[in-house]
């Protein structure tokens, strides 16, 4: 237990009881190791600051105080944070001696509640609050419009240098907070608009009616976006799917409020995607990894569609769907709201309190069933989506069951094509999945074969986002994927199991290399989501240009290294004759060339493919792999100068 002291920092006095374990320090440890508190010093960091001052607003909205909040970008780089709510309050609490605004700026609270003026820390991924974004501030204003009257303070890294102070009058309500971050801090203190946008429409849905404006003041680059949404999440399915054909017009929407808890549901299914699409929050927070709110979700989907089969003659006897059956091409959004949410998992994005699975669970069999019923032609619809995507699967078993009683027959015998390395621990190994056979080549040649593996491939490769999954089983071009990295696929796929924890794929600068990386990508993205999202997937990076001068050669990587590369090279006087040539591809380097430029780790360079961001993912990949073209051809004309690198 902890006692609280005058100055608002609490001691422990030795009670010791692990559920109200209180942190609380100084603001020089947020300082010296910020890491701990937002994460990283990169973007993201920085980013996250916003989110923890915007936290607080949304706070205010969800009790009912405030309807409007705006997160500006100033034309020197801060950041401002405006709502309508009732304001921080300003007068001073008895125990403390301080004003909550005071104690809100200067306190750090890690893990809990803090005492006095009923202020709720919201559940910000590192729920830590505004102390923080202080203390990593090389200055902060926050102004209250409150009583007819407007407070101010300012801090400079995290220490008072105004006290609150009466600095005019006015007849709104609200907190305003603007601050710049420290650049002692962070590598990089330039805010991304689109961040802040995409971050503040999510919020925009999950919220409805709330609307949230986003404004750049920067010079050059002045814009600004207002987003409120009526429809809260239902308006965010149609958003995700409207690059997507849905099966029903309608999105299906359920809810239930309670005195202590609420959960949403939204729903739609699409016909031309095979994949599922959850997206799930607790307390607004992004929950990629799930959770109980996702388990009640899935198990309650399964069962009510089934249900609702077998009564009305959909399903026959023994038939019986299967969870992934039912979510086929469905997009969701699942939002909770709850006390004291449990984050758990290595990146607290899980959520763990059990009462959310029954609370979902009872939310879907009750109010879906009944949807159901009224709704006979989309249940219907629905159904056969379901039966479908049922056979398909049981094609796809088939196929899978051939690939492992193969494996098994002939001993775990690798495609006759691969290369492989000579050591055998997979944490040394790397693998390059090379396109054509005469790069192949090269590649066998080049390689340091100790720990290099080198797989070809060739012909037309599969585009597996218009093909069901028993396609890809069997096919061709994949099972030599499939069997080399030796970790199986879809749901049996165990990243245990890999045999390379670095799987490269080699392929040209050019459209057709690009091409083939964005179909490797996409199966790898849908079929073995585990070594995307573990890392272990790298794109080579071939150089584009070859310079020689005399004896001298150099290698170079892209058009913005180019020059810089062609003044060095032509030395002082520069007068010294460079010969360029452009790589037309790999084929083209001998085995020599392809190691020094592409394959050996001293020198190459190799770009981790990361999906940070599920739904711009998920967004790419439909638009670049789908069925619809329009949207296809907007989004390259939109990133013509970004489509070699389609920022995968
Ligand atoms: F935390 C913060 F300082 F960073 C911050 C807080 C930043 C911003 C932009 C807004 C806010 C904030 C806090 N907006 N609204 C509030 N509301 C309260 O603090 C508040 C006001 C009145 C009462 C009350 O019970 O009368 C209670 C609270 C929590």
């Amino acid at each position: 237990m902890t006692d609280e002291l005058t100055n608002g920092f609490t001691v422990d006095n030795g009670e010791y009881d692990a559920s109200q374990i209180q942190v609380l320090e100084g603001l020089e440890a947020v300082r010296k190791r910020p890491g701990m508190y937002i994460g990283s010093t990169s973007s993201s960091g920085l980013h996250h600051l916003i989110y923890e001052i915007v936290d607080n607003s949304i706070d205010e909205a969800l009790a009912g105080a405030c309807d409007e909040i705006s997160v500006t970008i100033g034309k020197t780089g801060t950041i401002t944070v405006r709502d309508n709510g009732r304001g921080i309050p300003i007068d001073i609490q008895e125990q403390t001696g301080k004003s909550a605004l005071e104690v809100v700026f200067t306190v750090l609270h890690a893990g809990g509640k803090f005492g006095g003026g009923g202020y709720k820390v919201s559940g910000g991924l590192h729920g830590v609050g505004a102390s923080v974004v202080n203390a990593l501030s090389e200055w902060l204003e926050v102004r209250v419009y409150k009583n007819g009257q407007i407070y101010e303070m300012k801090f400079a890294r995290g220490d008072i240098v105004q006290e609150s102070t009466i600095v005019g009058q006015t007849d709104k309500s609200g907190t305003e907070v603007t601050f710049m971050p420290d650049h002692e801090i962070f590598d990089d203190c330039e805010f991304s608009y689109d961040i802040i946008k995409t971050r503040m429409r999510e919020q925009a849905f999950l919220n409805g009616g709330l609307k949230i404006v986003t404004t750049d003041e920067r010079e050059g680059r002045e814009v600004s976006d207002t987003m409120c949404y009526e429809g809260g999440i239902r308006e965010f399915v149609q958003y995700l799917n409207r690059n997507k054909t849905p099966l029903h017009d309608e999105v299906i929407y359920l809810s239930e409020d309670r005195s202590t808890s609420t959960a949403e549901v939204a729903l739609q299914y699409c016909g031309d995607v095979y994949n599922e699409f959850l997206i799930s929050f607790a307390n607004n927070i992004h929950t990629p990894d799930g959770g109980m709110h996702e388990t009640g979700f899935k198990a309650a989907l399964t069962r009510v569609l089934n249900d609702y089969g077998k009564k009305n003659n959909l399903l026959k006897g023994e038939d019986k769907l299967s969870g992934e059956d039912c979510r086929e091409g469905v997009t969701a959004v699942i939002s909770v709201r709850l006390m004291d949410a449990q984050f758990e998992g290595q990146t607290k994005s899980k959520l763990g309190n059990s009462d959310m699975r029954t609370f979902v669970d009872n939310l879907l069999t009750e109010k879906l069933t009944i949807f159901l019923e009224e709704n006979p032609a989309v249940a219907r619809t629905i159904l056969e989506k379901a039966i479908t995507a049922s056979r398909a699967r049981e094609a796809a078993r088939k196929a899978r069951e051939n690939i492992r009683r193969k494996n098994a027959l002939e001993g775990m015998s690798l495609p006759g094509k691969l290369a492989d390395c000579n050591e055998t621990n997979p944490e040394l190994t790397e693998i390059y999945i090379v396109e054509g056979d005469s790069a192949g080549g090269s590649a066998k040649g080049g390689r340091d074969s100790r720990f290099q593996a080198i797989l070809p491939l060739w012909g037309k490769m599969l585009n597996v986002e218009k093909a069901r999954a028993d396609k890809v089983y069997g096919n061709d071009k994949l099972t030599p994927v499939i069997t080399a990295l030796g970790a199986g696929i879809g749901e049996d796929f165990d990243a245990e199991k890999l045999r390379y924890h670095k799987v490269i794929i080699m392929a040209d600068a050019d459209v057709d290399g690009s091409h083939i990386r964005t179909l490797l990508l996409t199966f790898f993205f849908r079929f073995m989501r585990p070594l995307v999202e573990g890392g272990y997937v790298y794109a080579a990076q071939p150089p584009l240009y070859k310079l020689t001068r005399g004896k001298t050669t150099r290698y170079v990587l892209d058009d913005n290294e180019l020059e810089i590369a062609l003044e060095e090279m032509r030395g002082e006087d520069g007068k010294g004759k460079v010969d360029m040539t452009r790589n037309k591809g790999l084929g083209e380097m001998d085995a020599h060339e392809l190691w020094d430029t592409t394959m050996n780790p001293e020198t190459r360079v190799l770009k981790q493919i990361k999906l940070t961001d599920a739904i711009e993912a998920d967004e790419v990949f439909t638009v670049l792999m789908g069925e619809k073209v329009e949207p296809r051809k907007e989004y390259i004309e939109k990133n013509a100068k970004y489509a070699v690198d389609l920022d995968l």
